[in-house]
Parts: structure tokens; C-alpha cells; sequence
């Protein structure tokens, strides 16, 4: 009798393009972790070199063709006709489909790499389709920006944003992110090369958990996204003086740590007052040591907001309140910025086409499918700068996410198959192939906006 638990126990391997199949491969991936005993996968790690590996292989099983682009994410492509063909071919539009490989530290198992993952399921379902454009699958690399405080590097590869300010930034233990491409295997001369050109794009459609409470409160398996939070975020540095614990009177102390708490409950207090998100995810205190005054503490600040002005305003409050601190408690106040993303709104005919594939696969009407605010960030807020954007958001339970606790039911994600597969079938019955955009717009007379008379 086998000691494996009651549970089915199933002796073959699930069907590529399954519910099975795609839970399964949300937990391989697991594997490639920096840590034994908890997920952590980072920019132009072994394990992100691993993690491409696998997926690699999962997408040629799909009939793709596949390659690792010039800043490490891996592209997977077939042609309109459906056979495997090199990523990022000219002259064939595609739409991508696709979300991030790397992970937050002590991460859940679906965050990004469901979306990536999904897709690939997708195209299998789809190999055998003609469809009226390319089909490209990506797993973005660095959209959490753990490792060099810069999100969505991969995607601003892809959509021609890098900005060469970002190689000297540096990791934890000093190594920049120009030493990593090279250690990783990759030409920072290069990057370049992994950026898209806008004509060769259809769209960029991704499937992610929601990363919140909404669709589980509302008992809706799925959603689509409206628009996606706007992001910056932000190095406070607080300055005092590193002094003896014993020998430095309270009248006489300049204590950086104490200063950082006062900051630290004065955001939360502000950001409540508004409709925006204010975090202080980590604290980094020098010199460290219990029986010394602290003399720096160093905060990260990640504010979103439902508009970038509404956000903009709660950091204008923040840096002030800094500034009243630094000068009630006689230490100093500093801020750096290491990222920023525009809040970004779906495009229409995107959201359109998720709606229907949702409606599709839950059986009710496009109109009662609900539309979300993404308070995460996701890959679409740099690719939308070269192509229309849409996502699907998939319930989670308890809307946890970065954290092991993420959890997914089969059942929705066997309904998030079958609407992310609706979804590009209605993108391709709607397509209008560009050309012919070019020339219905020639065609159509100039429309007469108020007050404009026609020339
Ligand atoms: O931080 C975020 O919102 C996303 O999970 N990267
Ligand atoms: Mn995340
Ligand atoms: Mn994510």
C-alpha cells in the first residue's frame, strides 16, 4: 500500500494545457529557489537561469519556437498558422501573451508565474488555430525589482525604456546590475536589442491572481482589469549620531532609528487620510548594534495610488513630514527615487475582449463581468507603452499574495483557461490588421471636432 496520502494518486503525468498540468507546473517552478526553505527567485540568478530553463521547454511541448531575449526574459512564438517560429520575427504582428518569472522573498507560487505558465497553456490549445496574427508568449524577468530596486526591468527591455542610469545600481551585496547581465551571460551593449518595435505588436494580454479581496467578497472567479495603480518608490535615509547606549543622555541624543519610527507611523497616518497605498517594507539600521544609539536608518517607501496625482500629493506630504522630523529630533532628512510607473488604463477593445471571454467560460453576459482597480503593479504598465494592454485576474483565497499562503482553486483556474482562450479568439474575430487601419483612417473623412473647421 503506497504511503502517498489518500488523495487521487495519479500515476501518469497531466495533459499539457490542463488544469492539472498548469497547478503542476506552478509547483516545479517552485524548485528553482535562492532558499531551501521558501520560494525567492531574482533578477539574473541561477535560479532565474533555471526557472527560463524550464519554461523553455514547457513552451516548445507547446509548439513555439523559443529564445532568451538580450536582458533574459524567455519568448516563446508561433506564426498566424499556427507553426513554431523564431520570437520576435518582423513583419507578422503578435499579440503576447504572458507574465513574470521572478518572485518576491518567501514568495507564493502564483504570482506571475501562473500568468506565464497559463499562456503557454493557452497556446497549445491554440496550435492548431489560424489565427490573423502571430501568438508570442513571454516570462518576464525582474517585475518585482527586489534585487536592484528597479520593478519591471524586463518588460522596459521589451518596450524600449531602459534607462543605462539603472546599471550601476547595485543588490544587497554590492554587485550592480551591469556585473550581473554579464555574470548571467548577457551584453549590457545589447540590451537594446530586446526592445519591440510598436508594429510588430497586437497587444499584451496577461492573466494574474488578483493580489486582493474583491472577486473572492464578490464570489466571482474572475475579473478584468480596469486600470493599474501607478507606482514610485522611494530610499528614505534618516542621519543622527551612532553614540554609547549608556554614556549619551536622552538630552544629548540623535537617534536615527527613533527618528525613522516617528516617520514610519506619520505615512501611515497620512497615506489612511487618502485613497492611496503607503508601505514601509524594510528598515536597514547602522551601526546595529544593541548597545549603540543608531546614527542612520535607511527605509524603502512603495506608494500607488487610484491616480498618479492623488499618489504624487501623499509624497509631497511625506517628504514634508520628513523634513518637520529630521528638524524636531536634529538629524537629517534624505530621499532617493528608484522607481517609478505611470498608473495605466486598459485598452478598451482589450478589456472588451477579456469581458467576453470571461462571460464565456462563466456563462453569464459580458456586462455583469466585473471590471477591477489593480492596486499591484504588473509587466502591462511598461508594455503599454508600445501596445494596448488587458489582463484577466483570476480569484485568490483571502487575496493574500507575497507570501506562501498564495492559493488558487483548480476550478478557476480550468475557468481562467477557458476565458484567456475565449479572450484571444475574440481578439482575433475583432482583429484589424494594420495596413488596413492605415488606409480605413485615410479613407474615413477628417472628423470635425467643435470649433475645427475641416481643411
Ligand atoms: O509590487 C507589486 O505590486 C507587484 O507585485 N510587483
Ligand atoms: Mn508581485
Ligand atoms: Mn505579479
Amino acid at each position: 500500500m503506497s504511503d502517498l496520502p489518500a488523495t487521487e494518486i495519479r500515476t501518469t503525468a497531466p495533459e499539457i494545457g490542463t488544469t492539472e498540468w498548469v497547478m503542476d507546473r506552478c509547483d516545479d517552478l517552485t524548485r528553482h529557489s535562492s532558499r531551501p526553505d521558501a520560494l525567492e527567485r531574482v533578477y539574473l540568478s541561477p535560479e532565474h537561469s533555471a526557472g527560463n530553463t524550464a519554461v523553455q521547454a514547457w513552451m516548445r511541448d507547446a509548439g513555439l519556437d523559443t529564445e532568451t531575449d538580450a536582458a533574459g526574459n524567455i519568448w516563446g512564438r508561433r506564426a498566424a498558422d499556427g507553426t513554431p517560429q523564431r520570437p520576435a520575427t518582423r513583419g507578422e504582428p503578435a499579440l503576447v501573451l504572458g507574465s513574470h518569472l521572478d518572485t518576491v522573498p518567501d514568495a507564493g507560487r502564483y504570482d506571475g508565474m501562473l500568468g506565464v505558465v497559463l499562456a503557454i497553456a493557452v497556446a497549445h490549445r491554440l496550435r492548431d488555430t489560424p489565427l490573423p496574427f502571430a501568438l508570442e508568449v513571454v516570462g518576464f524577468s525582474a517585475e518585482e525589482g527586489t534585487r536592484f530596486g528597479k520593478a519591471l526591468l524586463g518588460s522596459c527591455a521589451t518596450s524600449g525604456q531602459w534607462d543605462p542610469a539603472w546599471w550601476e545600481t547595485a543588490d544587497a551585496d554590492g554587485v550592480t546590475l551591469r556585473e550581473a547581465f554579464v555574470r548571467f551571460g548577457l551584453v549590457p551593449e545589447r540590451v537594446g536589442d530586446a526592445a519591440r518595435d510598436p508594429a510588430d505588436l497586437v497587444g499584451y494580454l496577461e492573466a494574474h491572481i488578483e493580489q486582493g479581496p474583491v472577486l473572492e467578497a464578490r464570489d466571482l472567479p474572475l475579473g478584468y482589469v480596469t486600470t493599474i495603480a501607478g507606482a514610485r518608490r522611494f530610499v528614505l535615509t534618516v542621519t543622527g549620531e551612532a553614540r554609547h547606549a549608556g554614556g549619551t543622555p536622552f538630552s544629548r541624543r540623535k537617534d536615527a532609528l527613533v527618528a525613522a519610527a516617528h516617520l514610519v507611523t506619520r505615512i501611515e497616518e497620512l497615506a489612511k487620510a487618502t485613497d492611496s497605498l503607503a508601505t514601509v517594507g524594510d528598515i536597514r539600521v547602522q551601526p546595529g548594534a544593541v548597545n549603540v544609539i543608531p546614527g542612520r536608518a535607511e527605509l524603502t517607501l512603495d506608494l500607488r495610488g487610484r491616480t498618479d496625482a492623488g499618489r504624487d500629493e501623499l509624497w509631497e506630504q511625506i517628504a514634508a513630514a520628513g523634513r518637520d522630523i529630521a528638524q524636531e529630533r536634529g538629524v537629517t532628512f534624505e530621499f532617493a527615487e528608484t522607481h517609478r510607473a505611470p498608473s495605466t488604463a486598459c485598452a478598451d477593445r482589450m478589456k472588451a475582449a477579456v469581458a467576453t471571454g470571461v462571460a464565456e467560460a462563466t456563462g453569464t453576459s459580458p456586462d455583469d463581468v466585473l471590471g477591477l482597480w489593480s492596486p499591484a503593479g504588473h509587466d502591462g504598465m511598461a508594455m503599454d507603452a508600445v501596445t494596448d494592454v488587458g489582463m484577466l485576474f483570476l480569484r485568490c483565497r483571502d487575496g493574500i499574495s507575497h507570501h506562501p499562503d498564495e492559493h488558487v482553486e483548480p476550478e478557476d483556474v480550468g475557468a481562467a483557461l477557458d476565458a484567456y482562450t475565449a479572450a484571444v479568439l475574440e481578439l482575433a474575430r475583432v482583429h484589424v490588421p494594420a495596413p488596413l487601419v492605415a488606409l480605413r483612417q485615410a479613407q474615413d473623412p477628417p472628423v470635425e471636432t467643435p470649433g475645427e473647421k475641416a481643411r
